[in-house]
């Protein structure tokens, strides 16, 4: 049994998978600029669920035939620490995937925060945001549940299931609760429902199909059966639905490092670089 000490002091490695970058300072371990490739828009990000949020939303518009929506995507490898260089720090600093940098203006403009990202994107270009300020909202009520939810389904329930070095029943038993949780809520608001909000598709379906509709497949953590994903069938049907559409079969797969390596399409600089992957 581990007694806290009076004064919490880092001396130790913790051990689990990211423990090799994890730290209690912020900033920049080394100096080194970002690339940057041909398009205005530059993505630096890894395909993660956070991270695919924003080259599913970026597939999306290129659906939609509007040429300034292509981007580079740049690998930032986080196991491997790229998100503490200068260049990225500069960006974002939080040091956490996905960052953008916009350079269609006189001034580049940083945007961090998956969240931020989506709603930056969707007001730039008028897309998958409703304009009526009632529908709206509603669509923000749900953008931001997600961007509060998804950490105790990640950090909480993904690391200590997945990531860290013993497997604690309190923990593991404390946040499979809270997914469970949370995915009965979704569950009962998608009864009857194609959409998360309003009757179309938003950023609030890109951002929670990311980490509930991948979980509810079965592509996070290996976790299916453990939650018993099958059994919120509302989410299932709206993720498998979602999961058809070609923008998402693209644009889950910019910047991925794990998984079947067929797919993973490690940076992306143009439409072009799709024909490698059978989709
Ligand atoms: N709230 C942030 C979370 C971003 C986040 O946690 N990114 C993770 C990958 S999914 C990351 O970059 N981790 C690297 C680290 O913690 O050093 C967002 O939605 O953008």
């Amino acid at each position: 049994m581990y007694a806290p000490p009076k004064k919490w002091e880092w001396n130790k490695e913790n051990g689990g998978k990211f423990s090799k970058i994890n730290r209690p300072t912020s900033g920049s371990t080394f100096s080194e600029d970002l690339p940057i490739g041909k398009h205005k828009l530059q993505l630096y990000s890894q395909g993660t669920p956070n991270g695919v949020k924003i080259t599913i939303l970026l597939e999306e518009l290129l659906e939609l035939n509007i040429p300034e929506a292509d981007y580079d995507a740049w690998l930032i490898e986080i196991s491997k620490g790229d998100q503490f260089s200068s260049g990225f720090v500069q960006v974002n600093p939080n040091s956490k995937i996905p960052a953008l940098v916009d350079y269609s203006y006189d001034k580049p403009i940083y945007v961090f925060e998956s969240g931020s990202i989506l709603l930056y994107l969707a007001e730039k270009f008028n897309h998958f945001l409703p304009e009526n300020s009632k529908a709206k909202v509603e669509c923000m009520n749900w953008l931001f549940w997600q961007m509060s939810s998804a950490p105790y389904l990640g950090g909480g329930f993904g690391h200590f299931y997945s990531y860290a070095p013993e497997k604690l029943e309190y923990p593991i038993d404390r946040f499979a609760m809270e997914t469970k949780r949370q995915l009965d809520v979704l569950n009962k608001h998608l009864k009857n429902k194609d959409f998360i909000c309003t009757d179309q598709y938003t950023i609030s379906d890109i951002a929670i199909w990311s980490w509930y509709g991948q979980l509810t497949l079965g592509k996070l953590y290996s976790a299916a059966d453990f939650l018993d994903v099958s059994s919120y069938k509302n989410v299932v049907r709206w993720a498998e639905n979602i999961n058809l559409r070609p923008a998402v079969k693209r644009g889950k797969i910019v910047n991925k490092v794990s998984g079947n390596p067929d797919y993973q399409l490690r940076e992306r600089h143009s439409s072009d670089d799709f024909k490698k992957i059978k989709l």
